[in-house]
């Protein structure tokens, strides 16, 4: 039986009329997408449609899911709100703080050892606030969340950039900060810009090498990194019915990677295959009768134009597989295309590991097609090249797949069998015997690879592809290798060829473990006390941010002017750092480290204002903030692409930096620093951003008529004492505007309890 079935029901029963009403109002065919968003609304009665792109509005999303490294400040937050209980069924997933060293069984027991008060807190926590809690090695949060909790027609929002995953089984999944998360938890509404809609038509069927990987790998390439925000991407045609319900979820998955808001497909026999097969019939039995609103209406996908923002066609009968990166998922480069591709740009021809797992690709058809690859290596007596690690998405598909002989294919191979957790993919990875420094090649199946993201080294160049392209530049080790033209040369000096994968888009005999590792919380769990300790290095209850003093900010310096790509983890680096992401003040000393300053195009290395000396990002803030001056942080496009940790947001403020003022923001990123009470900014003319020199004094002369809608100006003095006025311009709205003077959106919440 599925979880919380009876939050499902409920939600069906609803929704043919509320979507209904809302085609009354709109007056045309509704896409999915505005299906489940008008069957979510906070506030049922509309009178018009809303604006795509432009109004905020308020939904009810049916769950919250978090992972460890963002569920400790979500929690932290949560007890301050001061309710008794979740007000939506929420769960918590520990799947980031296991570093891979040695194998799953070793490397599960060094985690409990070192994060056990982490896991503690979390488990204590989510038993006395009701939440379902997963222990730590039990899988992926997309990977059990898709295996447990989506359900077709829903609305969940999660703690992780990732949650988008859940679009795979057709589910509007949003990933958020854990304020954000913080408002569901409390029974708060929660906010959303209506989202744009952009809609991929899929024709034609995957042959050969291909994957669903490489539909999203093209799309990456097309949108980019920041052609998807504001939107959710919606898939049709034939192409998207035969894909398999997990290639679905991959697809959405790497949505993230486009800045989408989220992504998804429509109901069809892919999901109620794997409905029926991870056990939820229930949902397939309910769902039958509300079909037709599981998908668009017929006259929305034969003419997408009339209904979409933009419309992306893609012929899967001639997608041809794909590598991206190194350092960004949108450069995508045909396999067939990379031997001329990387001669060109130098890049390390060796690759030195491949790495299949991560949410984006860790389930069991993914391991199975791998597998079919591994297996011609026994066969044609063929030795691997590269060093392989497997990281499976969940116990579930870890056992099933060790029942079926797959996980013996990866052990001849001498590969490195990790925990069912994030692993290498956030840089938890501790690559023994390697020189961090050493410019090297690695391949993967996870979804990002910007610099130092899997193991601290800035030449690891890192390209994403599918896990069975992984196995095969794994089984060459050569970047340019092209499985479809080229040959290995096995022990006996043959030429092989590598037939094309083969899979079970799910187990022939079902899927099948022995122990979840699942924690139901206790009925009543108010008597449980949550104690953190004093002097914990690992936790830290949270101080409120203090309120807004009314006045214009004046005098401020630049902390940093952050050159190119600043994403969230060049603002708050993960692998190490993931150890103190429930320590608000020794988190804060990763703050902005990995930022490039564009003076002098170092990274930790800016200029202090008073002693003129150069230094490291958060040490120069700490000072800023005792000698009680102001300061701001300047950046570039897309400033905070990524992932949804708050603590990005969260470390400026608590280290006292007044405003991010940047060309462009992520979605998750600008919300989250809203949320914090951070003054969050656009350049109204983008070319502003040269105007700002080093030594400038920053003089916000308008702050105290702050308002929706209302361009702010800056004035900003140069060292030669010459000045000129800016125009800035900001998408708060009068409830956001309330966050800020408040010092936080949760300061409102408590002052309205
Ligand atoms: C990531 O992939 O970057 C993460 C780690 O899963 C993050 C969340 C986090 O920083 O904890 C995400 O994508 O949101
Ligand atoms: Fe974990 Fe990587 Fe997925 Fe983030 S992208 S949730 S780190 S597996």
């Amino acid at each position: 039986m599925a979880f919380d079935i009876d939050v499902i029901k409920r939600v069906y029963s609803e929704m043919s009329s509320k979507i209904e009403r809302a085609k009354q109002v709109i007056g045309k065919p509704l896409t999915l997408s505005e299906k489940v968003l008008y069957s979510h609304l906070w506030n049922e009665e509309i009178s018009s449609p809303y604006i795509r792109g432009g109004d905020y509005v308020d939904f009810g999303p049916d769950r919250v899911t978090c992972q460890d490294a963002t569920a400790q400040m979500a929690l932290l937050q949560f007890m301050q709100a001061g309710k008794q209980k979740v007000a939506v069924p929420t769960t918590v997933h520990c799947d980031h703080l296991i570093l891979a060293q040695s194998g799953a069984k070793k490397d599960l027991q060094q985690a409990n050892k070192v994060s056990s008060e982490v896991f503690d807190f979390l488990e204590s926590t989510s038993k006395k606030y009701g939440i379902g809690f997963w222990k730590p090695g039990v899988g992926i949060i997309h990977q059990v969340v898709l295996e447990n909790y989506a359900f077709p027609g829903g609305m969940m929002i999660g703690t992780d950039s990732h949650t988008v995953n859940a679009g795979g089984l057709g589910m509007v999944a949003i990933g958020v900060g854990g304020a954000d998360a913080v408002d569901v938890m409390a029974g708060m509404p929660w906010e959303l810009k209506f989202p744009k809609l952009i809609g991929v038509h899929l024709k034609g069927n995957l042959n050969g090498w291909s994957s669903a990987k490489d539909v999203i790998l093209k799309v990456a390439g097309i949108l980019t990194v920041k052609g998807g925000t504001g939107a959710i991407i919606e898939y049709f045609g034939e192409g998207a019915k035969s894909l398999s319900c997990t290639g679905k979820g991959t697809i959405c998955n790497m949505g993230a990677e486009v800045g989408a808001t989220t992504s998804i497909f429509g109901y069809d026999e892919s999901m109620e295959r794997y409905l029926n097969s991870t056990g939820r019939t229930d949902i397939v039995k309910a769902a039958e009768e509300i079909k037709h609103h599981l998908t668009a209406d017929p006259e929305v996908y034969a003419n997408p134009e009339k209904y979409f923002d933009q419309v992306i066609e893609i012929n899967l009968d001639e997608l041809s597989p794909h590598l991206n990166g190194p350092f960004t998922p949108d450069l995508a480069t045909p396999v067939s295309e990379m031997k001329e591709k990387a001669a060109k740009e130098k890049w390390p021809l060796d690759v030195d590991w491949g790495l299949i797992g991560s949410c984006t690709n860790s389930s069991y058809e993914d391991l199975s097609r791998a597998a079919s690859i591994a297996s011609q290596a026994k066969k044609s007596k063929l030795k691997i090249k590269s060093k392989l690690g497997i990281n499976p998405g969940s116990e579930q598909v870890r056992y099933t797949a060790e029942r079926d002989g797959l996980i013996k294919i990866f052990e001849d191979l001498e590969s490195k069998i990790f925990t069912n957790a994030c692993g290498p993919c956030i840089g938890q990875w501790n690559r023994e015997g390697e020189d961090n420094n050493k410019k090297n090649s690695i391949v993967h199946s996870f979804n990002r690879n910007f610099a130092k993201r899997k193991d601290g080294n800035p030449n690891t160049h890192a390209f994403v592809s599918s896990p069975e392209m992984v196995m095969a530049i794994a089984l060459s080790g050569r970047l340019d290798f092209n499985p479809i033209t080229d040959t290995l040369t096995n022990s006996e000096n043959e030429e092989i060829k590598l037939e094309p994968p083969i899979g079970d888009e799910l187990p022939k005999n079902g899927f099948s473990v022995e122990e979840n590792g699942y924690v139901e919380p206790p009925e009543d769990g108010s008597g449980i006390e949550i104690k953190v300790k004093e002097d914990s290095q690992r936790l830290q209850l949270l101080e409120p941010f203090k309120p807004w003093d009314g006045e214009n900010i004046s005098n401020a310096r630049l902390l940093i002017k952050a050159h190119g790509k600043c994403t969230t983890d060049h603002i708050s680096m993960a692998g190490p750092w993931l150890r103190f992401r429930g320590h608000l003040d020794n988190i804060s000393d990763n703050c902005l480290i990995g930022a490039v300053n564009a003076f002098n195009m170092k990274t930790n290395n800016v200029k202090n204002l008073v002693t003129g000396e150069y230094g490291p990002v958060p040490e120069t803030q700490r000072f800023y903030k005792k000698n009680n001056i102001s300061t701001i942080v300047v950046g570039d496009h897309n400033y905070g692409e990524g992932s949804s940790r708050e603590h990005a947001a969260m470390e400026p403020r608590h280290l006292g930096v007044k405003a991010v003022i940047v060309k462009s923001f992520a979605r998750i990123h600008e919300t989250n620093l809203k949320k914090q009470g951070m003054l969050a900014l656009t350049f109204d003319n983008e070319n502003d951003y040269d105007k700002i020199e080093e030594d400038d004094l920053f003089n916000f002369v308008d702050l105290t008529k702050f308002s929706k809608g209302e361009q702010l100006s800056l004035e900003i003095v140069h060292s030669n004492g010459s000045k000129e006025m800016i125009k800035l311009n900001h998408t708060f709205n009068t409830q956001q505007i309330e966050w800020f003077k408040n010092g936080s959106a949760l300061n409102l919440i408590k002052s309205n309890e």
